[in-house]
């Protein structure tokens, strides 16, 4: 309620007087501005804005906290996985040199080849395996004199197993050829690549991780994942160990063999490793074919390791390619990490 202030109405037994009509000289003097229920309802509407508004101030000071926290929160699940994960490779890299300390052979009987089951950590879990990676098919040996034209067989074949085009070999060969010379069928350098938007150019030199195979020409996201399991990309030339590669890589080595004779192969293996390419070729399955020994192998440089762990409500992956020496030193030659 307002009151107009006049000089003859200065005190507040005056005011309060005019306020309930005792005084006689205040409806000249001094006079309410509106009516009771008006000023009733001015003070009502600013009492709510002053409530609205101090509860909004409480939300948006609670949410930012709210906010805050589970950033920090994050961060610090985020560095405490960096670390699990950490120490997962860090197993990985003592397993495998144990490994070669212990014998010159590899197979999935081994240490190194047991998975580890999800373990209970601090806030969460870590589990984790290793992958021979040479029980794959190198796809950087393409580059290599000796062992390319034998790659590009086994590809072939690869190829025709999974239903992919085989050109798309030629196309593979062209991305990492120097040369500027597209090849037929199926071939493409700059020339295609710079056309596209946006444009790009051929790698022209090894692979560095199998994803750049999305990036030729005519592959489809779904061939790039068919051909994944049974693919690597590795910095150097490479033997197939035939200890621990899949079957579908074992049925590229000839042509014509028989699914239910690898089958047996794979069977065998497991209870009687091979530690001679020689007892491996000499197998009833390869009778009359011709398979040259230089591309096999009973052991293995290049491992991949999977890591997983989960802390809260974040899991993070990662992925290290490890090599492994001779003398049984291990170097982590690339890292990658996803975070779901
Ligand atoms: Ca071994
Ligand atoms: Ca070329």
């Amino acid at each position: 309620m307002m009151w107009v202030r006049t000089n003859s109405c200065l005190t507040k037994q005056r005011q309060s007087a005019c306020r309930y009509g005792f005084s006689r000289t205040c409806t000249a003097e001094a006079v309410p501005t509106g009516t009771h229920s008006t000023q009733q309802g001015v003070a009502l509407i600013t009492v709510l804005l002053v409530v609205t508004l101090a509860t909004t101030a409480a939300v948006a000071m609670s949410s930012r906290q709210h906010i805050d926290i589970r950033r920090t929160e994050n961060t610090l699940y985020i560095s405490q996985a960096a670390q699990y994960l950490s120490g997962v490779e860090f197993w990985a890299q003592q397993i495998l040199a144990k490994d070669r300390k212990d014998n010159k052979t590899d197979d999935e009987s081994e240490e190194w080849a047991t998975r580890l089951p999800p373990l209970p950590v601090e806030g969460g879990y870590v589990s984790g395996y290793i992958e021979d990676f040479q029980g794959r098919i190198n796809l950087n040996n393409l580059q290599d004199k000796t062992a390319g034209k034998e790659t590009q067989a086994r590809l072939k074949r690869l190829f025709a197993r999974l239903e992919i085009n085989e050109e798309l070999i030629n196309t593979l060969l062209d991305w990492m050829d120097a040369d500027q010379e597209a090849r037929f069928p199926g071939g493409a350098e700059d020339g295609y690549y710079l056309g596209l938007q946006p444009p790009y150019r051929a790698a022209n030199r090894i692979l560095q991780s199998s994803s750049e195979l999305m990036l030729l020409k005519d592959m489809t996201p779904t061939q790039s994942a068919k051909l994944e399991p049974y693919i690597s990309t590795l910095p150097q030339t490479t033997a197939i160990n035939i200890n621990t590669a899949s079957a579908t890589v074992l049925m590229t080595l000839a042509d014509d063999l028989s699914d239910t004779e690898i089958q047996a192969l794979i069977e065998k293996r497991k209870d009687k490793p091979y530690t001679k390419v020689e007892d491996f070729l000499a197998e009833k399955v390869f009778a009359g074919k011709t398979i040259p020994a230089e591309g096999l192998s009973v052991s293995s440089n290049y491992f991949m390791l999977h890591a997983e762990t989960g802390i809260g409500s974040l899991t993070q992956y990662r992925s290290s390619l490890l090599e492994r020496s001779d003398k049984g030193k291990i170097k982590t030659l690339m890292r990658s990490e996803g975070v779901i």
